[in-house]
């Protein structure tokens, strides 16, 4: 793989520590308390998400890996231009460990597309790492890292020639709310041509009981992923949350199609945040909203393509229709 060095320079480390410093004081100042799951990937809460991935209960990474084997010709199909021979750009926003993405990488270079692999993160340390792994395991794949948020990178290969088909996979636009989801849909499709194609994952609404155990496992590692927040937030911005009081606590509503995980102080507590210069006072079993990971239907994922602008061109699924991975284009 040839690997060239990332286009775009992130915000700064003081930039990111002001926003977290911005986004603690708003979240445990109002009723109900709330601090955003996007602050769950540090180090050690991105070691804890790749444990997740491969427990027993938490079936989407390996739904969605199934159905992309199972799928990779016609995906490759619906996502390459119809000359087989024309270039095009393969963007992915948030590769992780690239593991998925490899079954569509394999089948394209071996039937003799012609493309440049694009990964998109804000962090460099991400895209470097998988584009290294990368040029081991497929010597052959262009690969041409970009770091950058989602919106910014589209805007920014807008102006490419050829063809766009931006992967957004693992179901992580369930994490939005509704609200944000259609404004983050809407910032994807805007700088789209009519000739790009968006691949997304979405996980499926299904059996309530499965669903909830694959956000409360047994041997205890999610409840370690969402209290690791109290330990980065102890870490980075002194503050003293005695993480022993802490517990985690998630629900499903089959109505919503929501999962919504929580924070929750198992007595009542003071905690002092060093760099805000502040208290914050939490009730016994006062909730932390920490995560949401929503769950669709066809017809919800049809009316919010239809709202961004975008047309269900394919809709794939496992043989358990948990999970689906659906091609839309402007
Ligand atoms: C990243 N995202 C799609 C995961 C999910 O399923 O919502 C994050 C996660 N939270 C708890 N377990 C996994």
């Amino acid at each position: 793989a040839t690997a060239s060095a990332p286009a775009f320079s992130p915000s700064s480390q003081t930039e990111e520590l002001e926003k977290l410093k911005q986004h603690v004081a708003t979240g445990l100042s109002r009723t109900p308390k709330t601090l955003s799951s996007t602050y769950f990937y540090d180090d050690e809460g991105s070691r804890l998400f790749q444990q997740i991935m491969a427990l027993p209960e938490y079936y989407p990474t390996r739904t969605e890996f199934g159905l992309l084997t199972r799928h990779q010709a016609a995906l490759s199909t619906a996502l390459r231009p119809t000359a087989a021979q024309e270039p095009f750009y393969l963007l992915e926003l948030g590769a992780g460990d690239g593991l998925k993405t490899k079954i569509l990488l394999r089948h394209l270079l071996d039937t003799g597309a012609a493309f440049t692999y694009v990964p998109v993160d804000i962090s460099a340390a991400a895209v470097e790492g998988l584009a290294a792994s990368l040029q081991q395991e497929l010597p052959e794949l262009r690969v041409e890292p970009l770091v950058a948020d989602y919106g910014t990178a589209l805007r920014l290969m807008a102006s490419r020639s050829g063809r766009k088909a931006v992967l957004f996979l693992g179901s992580t636009i369930g994490n939005f709310l509704p609200a944000e989801r259609q404004a983050f849909l809407r910032e994807l499709a805007a700088p789209l041509s009519a000739d790009d194609r968006l691949l997304i994952g979405f996980d499926l609404q299904k059996d309530p009981r499965l669903i909830r155990a694959a956000y409360d496992d047994a041997q205890g590692v999610t409840a370690a992923f969402n209290l690791n927040l109290l330990t980065r937030l102890n870490r980075e911005l002194g503050a003293d949350f005695e993480r022993a009081a802490w517990q985690h606590y998630t629900d499903y509503d089959p109505l919503s199609g929501a999962v919504r995980s929580f924070l929750m102080p198992t007595k009542a507590q003071h905690v002092h945040v060093a760099a805000l210069n502040q208290t914050f006072s939490f009730a016994a079993w006062e909730p932390v909203h920490t995560e949401n990971s929503y769950k669709f239907t066809r017809p919800l994922i049809d009316s919010l393509a239809a709202d961004a602008g975008l047309t269900v061109a394919e809709f794939f699924t496992d043989e358990r229709d948990y999970f689906a991975d659906v091609v839309l284009r402007p």
